[in-house]
């Protein structure tokens, strides 16, 4: 039986619990990160590869900027492909010189985890059977097994960063959250490929057989995703299916071709949007995926998380410097704006996208006219190109 104190309990490592310990090391709060998985398993497991404008400069900022600026590959503008015709959206002229930087989640995540190390911080992996109690007292504590034994961690502030499958969430007594959700029918089959990108940036494809995307992640590496039924078993789609598919939906009438390559990763996810308000509960605060989903088409998930652990770190540095509470008990309020802004984003470009199974022939329909909108209309492409890069931060 082991006992430790500190500050912040943080339960998860993924973007949100790791970036949410490494602002809180500069501030000077001291914390402890409980993680299920291993190191490896955290920092191989592929994910998001999007980085708005403002990931990018608070990463920066905090000193994790160094290999992001080497390898992420920054874009000014995506692709929208339809009707056999890609239509190039200029985020950088409509945003006044915002853009996106491609870089795997993943490789935030080794970042962020090498910052953490190097500043001796406190991260467990591989802990089990975790439980937080008496989060409705001013001294909650995180229980768990760690190396085979029984750890308990004493703290002030548990940051339930352990995202939608977690067991903060859970915590919180019930009638006290409010849900709100709606599933997709449909699914994502995503790839990664050993082969070269032959187009310089994303491509959201908009095509009567389904929703393709075409990303990337290094000038060896590329990310495609294809649309398949929710239910899809991904022994049904051996590699030569996926390719076929793949050019299907991406190849344009003017000859441009998808490299291939070997396959180095498959899987499939389901689409969902999700919101559970309010973000706090006591001595507990839900931050990123544990409080909140998004469907993958609209790039947001990571860098909402991020965005939570912004308005959350600055918070808790009044609430532990000045002993002011008024930050922290407005964190909820104030991170939702943001989400509920990308939730709109993500089902919009994802009902835009997407073939809706056992849709008629007007809702196929409406989704050309909004698609050839989007593209031909200075104000429409500005606003999708404003949320895509990410609005502005409001004031901490
Ligand atoms: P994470 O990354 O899920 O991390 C939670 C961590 O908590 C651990 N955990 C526990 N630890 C201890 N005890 C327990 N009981 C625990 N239960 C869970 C987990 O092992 C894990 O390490 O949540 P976080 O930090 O909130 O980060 C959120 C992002 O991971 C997520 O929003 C994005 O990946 C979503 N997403 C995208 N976001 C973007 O911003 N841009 C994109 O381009 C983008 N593309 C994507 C995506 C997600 C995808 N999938 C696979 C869901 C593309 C895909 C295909
Ligand atoms: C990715 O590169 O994995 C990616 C890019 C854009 C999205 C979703 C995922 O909308």
């Amino acid at each position: 039986m082991k006992t430790m104190k500190t500050k912040v309990g943080i339960v998860g490592a993924g973007p949100a619990g790791l970036l949410l310990s490494h602002l809180l090391h500069l501030a000077g709060i001291s914390s402890i990160v409980l993680e299920s998985r291993s190191r490896a398993y955290v920092e191989q497991r592929v994910r998001a590869g999007v980085l708005e404008q403002g990931t990018v400069d608070l990463l920066t900022q905090s000193g994790l900027g160094d290999r992001l600026h080497r390898e992420g590959l920054r874009h000014h503008g995506i692709e929208l492909r339809f009707g056999g015709q890609g239509h190039r959206i200029d985020m950088t002229a409509l945003t006044g010189g915002r853009a996106i930087v491609v870089y795997g989640q993943q490789e935030v995540v080794k970042d962020l985890i090498a910052a953490r190390v190097a500043a001796d911080g406190a991260l467990h992996f591989g802990v089990s059977d975790l439980a937080v109690h008496d989060i409705d007292s001013s001294s909650p504590f995180i229980r768990c097994q760690h190396d085979g034994d029984d750890l308990t961690v004493r703290c002030d502030i548990i940051a339930g960063c352990d995202g939608f499958h977690g067991v903060c969430r859970d915590a919180i007594p019930p009638g006290i959250l409010k849900v709100f959700e709606r599933t997709y029918p449909f699914a994502w089959l995503g790839i990664l490929a050993k082969a070269r990108p032959t187009h310089e940036e994303l491509i959201y494809a908009y095509h009567e057989r389904g929703f393709a995307l075409y990303s990337m992640r290094s000038p060896e590496i590329t990310r495609l995703y294809l649309q398949v039924p929710p239910d899809e078993d991904i022994s049904n789609w051996p590699d030569d299916r996926i390719w076929t598919e793949l050019r299907t939906r991406l190849e344009t009438d003017d000859g441009w071709k998808l490299e291939e390559g070997p396959v180095l990763e498959k899987g499939i996810t389901g689409m969902r949007s999700f919101v559970a308000e309010p973000m706090q509960f006591g001595r507990l605060v839900l931050a990123g995926d544990a409080a909140h989903i998004v469907p993958p088409t609209g790039a947001k998930g990571m860098n909402l998380a991020i965005a939570d652990v912004r308005v959350l770190a600055h918070a808790l540095t009044r609430y532990f410097g000045d002993g002011r509470n008024d930050l922290l008990a407005a964190y909820s309020q104030t991170c939702l704006k943001r989400i509920w802004r990308a939730e709109h984003f993500s089902w919009w470009m994802t009902s835009m996208l997407h073939i809706f199974p056992g849709d008629d022939t007007f809702g196929g329909r409406l989704q050309r006219s909004q698609l050839d909108y989007v593209v031909r209309s200075t104000a429409a492409c500005t606003s999708l190109a404003e949320n895509y890069v990410g609005l502005p931060f409001a004031d901490p």
